[in-house]
């Protein structure tokens, strides 16, 4: 008899979410691997897609006040930065007084070595290739007396978390930190629907090949046979809980199968898959989150063209 190799993460994941009898989902993290990041960086240009470039119009026009609030002698570090795109203007304002150390944080090897070869004219940079706590606490660890720590977390990327998720994510973070630590938090504020409904549902269908790509993924990495031609990008508002939820609707019976999740799926026509939540946020919420993970808000930038906040929180 041979032992059966043990599930990788991403199998035990993917098993867990399309076994759920209420409604399946699949964990949002898994849509980024590399076809998914290429893609979810083609969404950043769409002109339906105002995020990212609000994000760094907020950035641009005020790491200066950013780094004037900031006690001097400050490390900065980036939670998921990517290849680091939109940190410069934050590393050139602290140039300005200070020499810069800069830990970028994320799981991409490639981004990292971007990022390491665009910034490092302003400082040393310092990439680590972890996830975002654990990089976070290896950035504490090696903090020197009377250095301020300063995280950024931007893109909105809090609110692909669950709420209470968000919550634990936060105190955690918190946790890593002493008083007076910094973190600078982007967050998406709501908006009226029509717009979020045309900026995850583009016309060129750019969003919809980054959702299906999930399946795609599935079919490469664990042996599974979906056909991505089956199943429809179906995204839907939910007013009061201020999301928007990306799902696959199937198009007809299936049953896949998922070898190297040892698994079986049925599906039923019109039956979905959930694989992403993008809560948008009232900046009087973002100041409510803040206060529940023990930090205050000391200055709050918002961009008029996209609604979108960079929140300054201060670990108490
Ligand atoms: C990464 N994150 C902030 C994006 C968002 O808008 O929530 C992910 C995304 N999903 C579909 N389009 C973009």
């Amino acid at each position: 008899m041979y032992a059966r190799a043990p599930f990788s993460e991403f199998a035990r994941e993917v098993r867990q979410g399309l076994t759920r009898t209420d409604q399946k989902t699949l964990p949002c993290r898994f849509l980024y691997d590399s076809v998914g990041s290429a893609l979810f960086d083609a969404i950043t240009y769409l002109p339906e897609y105002g995020l990212t470039r609000a994000d760094i119009r907020l950035l641009e026009r005020h790491s200066s006040d950013l780094v004037s609030l900031l006690p001097g002698n400050v490390i900065v570090t980036e939670l998921g930065s990517g290849s680091g795109g939109k940190t410069r203007p934050v590393l050139e304002s602290l140039n300005e007084r200070q020499v810069v150390v800069y830990y970028p944080i994320d799981v991409s090897p490639t981004a990292l070595a971007r990022c390491q070869q665009e910034l490092s004219p302003l400082g040393t940079v310092i990439p680590l290739e972890s996830s975002y706590l654990d990089g976070l606490r290896t950035v504490a660890s090696r903090r020197a007396p009377g250095q301020t720590l300063l995280v950024l977390f931007l893109g909105s990327t809090i609110g692909n978390f669950e709420a209470e998720a968000a919550i634990d994510f936060l105190l955690a973070v918190r946790i890593c930190l002493q008083p007076g630590d910094a973190m600078l938090l982007g967050t998406d504020l709501v908006k009226p629907s029509n717009v979020l409904l045309d900026a995850y549902d583009d016309p060129t269908g750019v969003n919809a090949a980054f959702n299906l790509n999930i399946l795609g993924r599935i079919n490469r990495e664990l042996e599974a046979d979906f056909d991505l031609r089956q199943f429809e990008h179906v995204i839907r508002y939910h007013e009061e809980a201020q999301r928007i939820e990306m799902h696959l609707r199937s198009l007809s019976y299936q049953i896949v199968s998922i070898k190297k999740a040892d698994l079986i799926v049925d599906l039923v026509p019109n039956e979905t898959i959930c694989t992403e939540a993008c809560h948008k946020f009232r900046p009087e919420q973002i100041c409510k989150l803040a206060r529940t993970a023990g930090f205050r808000v000391d200055a709050q930038w918002v961009d008029e063209e996209w609604p979108f906040a960079e929140s300054l929180l201060i670990a108490e």
